[in-house]
């Protein structure tokens, strides 16, 4: 890694810390460096906050003069809740921009970067731009589309089961695993199940980190006619992020009004072919500047996002165990009938936690 790679990836680092709290913002990081030595960190903590280029110049302090700016996302040039970051990039003096990735907001796209040439700042581009532009993946959908980017996770055997055949499911992938799926809800803003995840599971869907706080992400529920039990654990919980159902107009009212009056969040969607219609249930959690989806489940809700053609990534946790039978599949439905129409991957990253295999 030549570098400039190193001080991307240090900025990288600094931006993941954020990853999942900055909704409706990106997750950002940024190094001033001078004559090799790095002087100034930072990182946008939260919407609404400095943003991580202000932080690093803060830290830099008087030395900023002649300096080097890393930042993960091009600078921004508009005037939002804070900003814009070019103006104070300038004004400090900054000799050289190195960028990861453009702002994908139709505000910025661009012009940060010209403002910067504008004022006769050298602008190096491109640096990680794969590894930057993953990172604020989920932003670049919200902004773009107002909708959210839908991460598919789940443990399944070598054979492709979630599952035996009588049901038993707990559990597939190890106990890193298991530790590794937490790390991501941290990460993600909202965790989505089916109403039988539910019925069977009765998971609670909380972030439960090894030695250190976790923040729970929103909790959403499929559940078409509203058949959720009332004592389910997910509704019963003391945590600062809320329980949303996504419903349709077969609910009962009586049980809609005892869930809100509750304090759960019931939003009532248009439905297609008798279920909640998906695109819309997604508009409407962007809507709420949710940016990531973490899908856990099950198999009828998975086939229906997978048919419907939105699932944006995968997260996949291969057990080196095989089910076999008439074990359960990750996907219900009739799926591809021919290979030319199954969804191909890209982008594969392959990794290991033990002797699962983690498949993204
Ligand atoms: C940056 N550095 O660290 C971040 C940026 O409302 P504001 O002022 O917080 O602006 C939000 C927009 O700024 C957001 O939509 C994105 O375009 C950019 N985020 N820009 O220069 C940062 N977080
Ligand atoms: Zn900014």
């Amino acid at each position: 890694m030549s570098n400039v790679d190193q001080y991307m990836q240090r900025a990288l680092d600094l931006a993941r810390r954020a990853e999942g709290r900055t909704r409706p913002n990106p997750p950002v990081g940024a190094l001033v460096v001078w004559q090799g030595q790095v002087i100034g960190e930072g990182f946008h903590l939260r919407a609404g906050e400095a943003h991580a280029e202000i932080h690093a110049l803060h830290q830099a302090a008087e030395r900023t003069n002649g300096a080097d700016l890393y930042v993960t996302l091009e600078p921004c040039s508009h005037q939002g809740r804070t900003g814009p970051c070019v103006e104070a990039v300038i004004s400090a003096g900054i000799r050289r921009v190195f960028i990861g990735c453009r702002d994908p907001n139709p505000q910025v796209a661009g012009r940060g970067v010209t403002r910067l040439q504008q004022a006769g700042i050298e602008v190096i581009e491109g640096v990680l731009e794969n590894e930057c532009r993953w990172l604020i993946g989920p932003f670049a959908r919200h902004i773009t589309t107002g909708l959210p980017l839908v991460i598919l996770k789940a443990a399944i055997s070598l054979d492709g089961r979630t599952a035996t055949a009588g049901g038993d499911s707990q559990w597939i992938s190890n106990e890193a695993s298991r530790a590794q799926v937490h790390e991501i809800r941290n990460r993600v803003d909202a965790i989505m199940v089916g109403v039988g995840t539910v019925e069977r599971d009765d998971p609670s869907l909380t972030t439960r980190l090894a030695g250190q706080d976790g923040r729970d992400a929103v909790r959403v529920v499929v559940d078409s006619c509203l058949r959720l039990p009332e004592n389910a654990r997910l509704l019963h919980l003391t945590s600062a992020a809320p329980t949303v159902i996504a419903t349709t107009n077969q609910a009962p009212y009586g049980k809609i009004r005892r869930l809100r009056d509750a304090g759960v969040r019931v939003l009532v969607l248009p439905e297609r072919e008798g279920r909640v219609d998906l695109h819309a249930l997604l508009a409407a959690l962007g809507g709420m500047d949710l940016q990531s989806i973490l899908l856990e489940g099950g198999a009828t809700l998975n086939g229906e996002f997978l048919r419907s053609r939105l699932i944006d990534r995968v997260m996949l946790f291969i057990a080196p165990r095989l089910i076999g039978g008439d074990g359960k599949g990750l996907f219900a439905g009739a799926g591809a009938p021919l290979l030319s129409a199954a969804a191909s991957i890209t982008n594969l990253r392959v990794g290991r936690f033990g002797d699962d295999i983690f498949y993204e």
